[in-house]
């Protein structure tokens, strides 16, 4: 059959709504009758091969799902938080000996290896078994950071479901979210009542540990977000950035006392407790030893470090902060770990065995969960970076782990693929013209503009004072000179800042001061005119996070279905010719779907791909837009 639907005038004008495909029952008046579901899958499938894959396809292991025993009953973090408060937990942790273990494959690891592609259906599979065979976590990381704005943009799936599905069957280890202070999971300065709604559905759909941190470590910024999290009774663990090398006493701008002064000053804002997050894994571990133990001695609360691997030295780096006394660590599971991820989780388990700060943890069980990473990640081989080893040019580049994993693609997709080391090169510079200033979404992603900018433009810290005077800047680098961002220690590069802002006057209070109050009524009424449905507050506050990422998602799925519980495999690379698959829709019906064959593209561009679903010849013509 020919999928009518395609070639409905309104669909090709893109004049659909939600209602679309109900007020034009004619179009489904097919052979066989398919269904809607079918229809619209074939049509996935058959855009993936005919313009992406061409019927081929890596063979792939299936993921082995441990077993475990789903009577046992399960006592956690999660459950003292909710029956003792945040305090209570406080309290907890301070009482114990051993180190406790923070998870983060569900959102740093693999935004960090794997362009934050990790699918929910990967995370759900594994969940109920994470939630026995990990039960000693102290946290898992699976939220934040880029996770929201890559679940609407490329996997077209809501990131509000991953967290209620993951929350259904994990209900003992405590859910933790990196929140941008003001920036939230975006990269720009939001106004306060969409972060306090945030924090608030945030909060009410799971998330227990709120990360909060500013790229700029300026303390104001993060106010309203902690108080936020106060309100909602979570727990505000609140993050310094780690910058510099407190070992290396000529770097006098990120030393020691700067730790301390702003430690002291995240616990006076009413911190549980203090993260230190060290994003470009910067923190060597004699760093790390000065500074956890210093700080063991500046402040009550718990300290929680978060590092990366991507110099080799991050087990290292923990195990030191470890004997100085950190309380809780994050890591990833070893197989999701390494390289710009984190120290890998079994291996710190193991290493602290037999020792007074053992976790507790079985590394047999601990293995199994690992092995199912290891699988799952192979379907996920296109977002690898190809970084094979670690490295220690990290150290002076300062570039955060998810960063340097992906400022290679954007500096290709400039066309400076052959400038790639000049590019890094710049970003010190860049660094340097800014005054030395934190590097951390979205101040990273200023520092890495520029970079480019200054390469396409033969740009230095020398001329750039006379031959930059007349050129216009990245965005990015505009907002941040505006005061947008936040204001860096020790104030901007003023030379500079009038160049770039031409006359404009920054501004020098908190950007969220300044902006108005989202109205949500408003984008209510804009998606019920628009596309005929109701939106929830979780989408009103995506579709005022991300106004363009989440209207496309929404157009998207008046003409998808939404295929959060196809496999990924699927997902990614449809189907092999011969293959046959069960693919389960939202809707919870599935389909047999074989792929039969590809046929020759004819005069009009068109290709027809054959499939037979639940053994009918299925025929669907498909636009070759190669
Ligand atoms: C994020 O902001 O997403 C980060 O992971 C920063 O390190
Ligand atoms: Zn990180």
């Amino acid at each position: 059959f020919i999928i009518n639907v395609l070639e409905h005038q309104d669909f090709i004008e893109g004049k659909c709504d939600t209602k679309f495909i109900d007020t034009h029952p004619e179009l489904f008046k097919l052979e066989n009758t398919s269904s809607h579901d079918e229809v619209r899958l074939l049509k996935f499938l058959g855009e993936k091969i005919v313009n992406e894959t061409f019927g081929n396809k890596r063979d792939f292991d299936k993921p082995i799902i441990p077993s475990y025993d789903p009577s046992e009953k399960l006592y956690g973090t999660k459950q003292i938080l909710d029956e003792k408060g945040p305090e209570g937990l406080v309290e907890w942790i301070n009482k114990q000996e051993k180190l406790l273990i923070t998870d983060t494959t569900m959102r740093d690891a693999h935004q960090s290896l794997l362009a934050t592609r990790v699918r929910s259906r990967d995370m759900i599979k594994i969940a109920k078994a994470t939630s026995h065979l990990a039960k000693d976590l102290f946290s898992l990381e699976m939220w934040g950071g880029a996770t929201f704005d890559v679940s609407y943009r490329f996997l077209k799936e809501s990131p509000w479901k991953r967290l209620t599905e993951l929350r259904e069957r994990i209900p003992n280890v405590l859910f933790q979210m990196l929140l941008r202070g003001s920036n939230a999971v975006g990269y720009k300065n939001y106004p306060d009542n969409l972060i306090r709604e945030f924090v608030k559905e945030a909060a009410q759909s799971g998330i227990d540990v709120f990360r909060i941190f500013d790229s700029l470590n300026w303390l104001e910024a993060m106010e309203v977000s902690v108080d936020e999290v106060l309100k909602q009774g979570k727990v505000a663990e609140v993050s310094i950035c780690y910058t510099g090398d407190i070992l290396d006493k000529s770097r006098k701008k990120y030393d020691l006392e700067y730790y301390v002064r702003k430690a002291k000053e995240a616990e006076a804002m009413g911190a549980h407790i203090l993260g230190i997050k060290d994003m470009a894994a910067l923190l060597k571990p004699a760093a790390a030893y000065e500074l956890v133990s210093t700080l063991k001695k500046e402040i009550k609360i718990p300290i929680h470090l978060h590092t990366h691997d991507t110099s080799g030295n991050g087990v290292a780096t923990l195990l030191m902060a470890s004997m100085a006394g950190v309380d809780i660590v994050d890591t990833a599971i070893n197989g999701m770990s390494g390289l710009t991820s984190h120290p890998a989780l079994n291996s710190i388990v193991a290493a602290v065995e037999n020792t007074k700060r053992h976790t507790g943890m079985s590394l047999d069980d601990l293995q199994q969960i690992s092995d199912y990473w290891t699988t799952v990640r192979d379907v996920y081989y296109e977002f690898e970076s190809g970084l094979k080893s670690g490295t220690t040019e990290i150290y002076k580049y300062e570039i955060p782990g998810g960063q340097y994993s992906n400022i290679k693609a954007q500096v290709e997709s400039f066309g400076l693929g052959h400038k790639f080391k000049e590019v890094k090169e710049k970003y010190i510079e860049a660094n340097e013209l800014f005054g030395d200033i934190v590097k951390v979404t979205p101040s990273s992603k200023v520092v890495g503009d520029m970079a480019i900018f200054m390469v396409q433009n033969e740009l230095d810290k020398g001329n750039i004072y006379e031959k930059g005077k007349s050129m216009s800047y990245p965005d990015s680098v505009v907002d941040f000179f505006r005061g947008m961002i936040g204001q860096p220690e020790g104030g901007f590069n003023e030379r500079l800042q009038k160049i770039v802002l031409k006359g404009e006057t920054p501004i020098d209070v908190r950007p969220g001061t300044l902006l108005s109050d989202i109205d949500f009524e408003e984008i209510k009424k804009e998606y019920k005119e628009s596309f005929n449905i109701e939106i929830d507050k979780k989408d009103q506050l995506a579709a005022a996070l991300y106004p363009k990422v989440f209207r496309e998602y929404v157009e998207y799925m008046c003409v998808n279905d939404e295929y959060m519980r196809m496999e990924s495999d699927v997902f990614f690379h449809a189907l092999k010719v011969g293959e046959v698959s069960q693919i389960e829709m939202a809707s919870g019906k599935s389909f047999v779907v074989k792929l039969v064959e590809l046929g020759k593209t004819d005069e009009n561009g068109m290709r027809t791909v054959v499939f037979e679903v639940d053994g009918f010849r299925r025929e669907i013509q498909i636009e070759d837009r190669k």
